[in-house]
């Protein structure tokens, strides 16, 4: 048994016994002041409490705040590393050194990636997208799962949350060097460069990217990614796709691949690539970094040919995220090289610029950046251009958070999940006879 086990037992057993508690003494109260009503329902699912983790919370205005009690920005300070972030989600309070020295040897103790991940890999064309090569090569991981064993020789379901807890340490482990051996494979020589030990993380997968980091601030700033895309409550697209697998009992490996493909969509993961593509459309097109009524007068035009602005608005934001100001404030720190850079010149002007354009069409919920809008600018100063890359990026920092939500989920005994779903005429008759027309459908409890 890890440390890491060891430590999240007494946290597990504690939020198994207060998720049954809540279950059996709360099940039967209303959760919500109003009723469900239909266009909740019919614009997916906006507005309504559909999941239920306590690894973090996504406050409208505030962001995401791990554990419901750590701000993004406080998170980056006070953990620095994703490795700690993860045994905050799992234990429930920040490591000491002595937890964190103990958690990455553990972690590279799981460094050996078996042999046929990297057959599958060097299987497929050079060209498939990056994103493809991740998922394809960690759904191929899925026969390392000591969950599927240990389920089919008869596990207890007390024993769950362990066995996918060491599966899902196994996969933090290859994770960044899958992804790292993709962006050699695709942009580099090709050739492997093995994990160091002796860094963490983030360093390691700098150093197996090849990527020149002679000041060493792409790997802070990697660092920083890594937390600040870690997790955002359990509904958005991809942790909710990686929940529902999971709920299923199906390993982590299949948990994480359903993950990233939920994150490849543009309207979710892959807003990142598209939001430095339109810097540099941008940029191209008025020969430069535009004036503010240039911007204004690009983003109309988009809009008005029905287009989407990437890198702006959100389904539970309702301000500039917490994540885009965390992630631009690193910019600081190379304040002389980003003045003079005109991707990140163009994207804070458009930062400035498209919340009051936007705003002006009243059907946008939210006109502030998302997280999205910074994080590959950011990336392409400090030396990493590859924009097809970033949702890979996005993934593996992703990843903390939903293997911590999945164990977390098997140690409180969360059942499948399987919400109810109705057909249009359903709805209408909803609508026209009351709620209570729907009372044949539902099932008795
Ligand atoms: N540019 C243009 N139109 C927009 C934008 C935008 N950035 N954001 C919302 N709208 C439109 C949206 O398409 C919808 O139009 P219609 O009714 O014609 O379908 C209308 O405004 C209402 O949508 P909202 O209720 O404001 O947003 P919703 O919750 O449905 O969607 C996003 C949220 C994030 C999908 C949406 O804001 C969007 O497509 N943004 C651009 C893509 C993006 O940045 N995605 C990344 C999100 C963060 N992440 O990391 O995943
Ligand atoms: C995320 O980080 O998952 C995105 O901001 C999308 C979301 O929360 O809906």
């Amino acid at each position: 048994m890890g440390l890491i086990e060891t430590k999240a037992a007494p946290a597990m057993e504690a939020a198994r016994e207060r998720y049954q508690r809540v279950l059996r003494d709360y099940g039967n109260y209303p959760l919500t002041k109003g009723p469900v009503l239909v266009k909740n329902l019919m614009r997916g699912n906006r507005g309504v409490p559909g999941g239920m983790t306590d690894t973090s919370f996504v406050h409208p205005y505030k962001g995401v705040q791990f554990n419901g009690d750590l701000a993004c920005d406080e998170a980056v300070e006070r953990a620095e590393i994703p490795e700690a972030i993860f045994w905050y989600m799992m234990v429930e309070q920040l490591p000491s050194l002595d937890d964190l020295q103990a958690f990455k040897s553990d972690l590279n103790a799981r460094l050996e990636v078996p042999g046929y991940a990297w057959d599958t890999l060097n299987a497929l064309p050079v060209s498939t997208h990056p994103m493809t090569q991740l998922q394809t090569v960690t759904n191929a991981l899925e026969g390392e799962a000591k969950f599927r064993d240990a389920y089919l020789d008869g596990a207890a379901s007390g024993e769950y949350w362990k066995l996918m807890l060491d599966d899902g340490l196994n996969q933090i482990a290859w994770q960044h060097q899958v992804a790292a051996a993709i962006y050699r494979r695709i942009f580099g020589d090709g050739k492997r460069v093995e994990p160091n030990p002796a860094h963490d993380w983030s360093e390691q997968f700098v150093h197996m990217s090849g990527a020149e980091d002679p000041s060493g601030h792409l790997t802070a700033y990697m660092r920083v990614y890594f937390i600040s895309h870690a997790d955002h409550e359990a509904t958005n697209a991809s942790a909710n796709t990686g929940a529902i697998v999971n709920s299923t009992l199906a390993t982590i490996a299949s948990t994480l691949s359903a993950t990233y493909n939920a994150l490849s969509g543009p309207r979710h993961g892959m807003a990142n690539q598209e939001s430095l593509m339109l810097i540099e459309r941008v940029l191209d097109q008025y020969g430069g970094v535009p004036t503010e009524a240039q911007v204004t007068e690009f983003i109309d035009n988009l809009l008005d040919s029905g287009g989407v602005l990437p890198g702006f608005g959100h389904a539970q934001l309702r301000d500039t995220d917490i994540r885009f100001v965390v992630l631009t404030n690193y910019l600081a720190t190379i304040a002389e090289v980003a003045e003079k850079n005109d991707i990140i010149r163009c994207m804070r002007l458009i930062a400035d610029v498209a919340p009051g354009v936007l705003a002006k069409r009243p059907k946008i919920a939210n006109p502030h950046q998302n997280i999205d809008f910074g994080s590959g600018a950011v990336l392409s100063a400090l030396g990493l251009p590859q924009r097809n890359f970033y949702t890979v990026l996005f993934c593996i920092s992703r990843m903390w958070g939903v293997i911590a939500q999945a164990v977390r989920a098997r140690g409180e005994g969360k059942p499948i999940m399987r919400p109810i779903s109705l057909t249009t005429a359903m709805v209408e008759e909803a609508a026209t006879g009351g709620p209570e027309a729907l009372d044949p459908y539902f099932q008795d409890e």
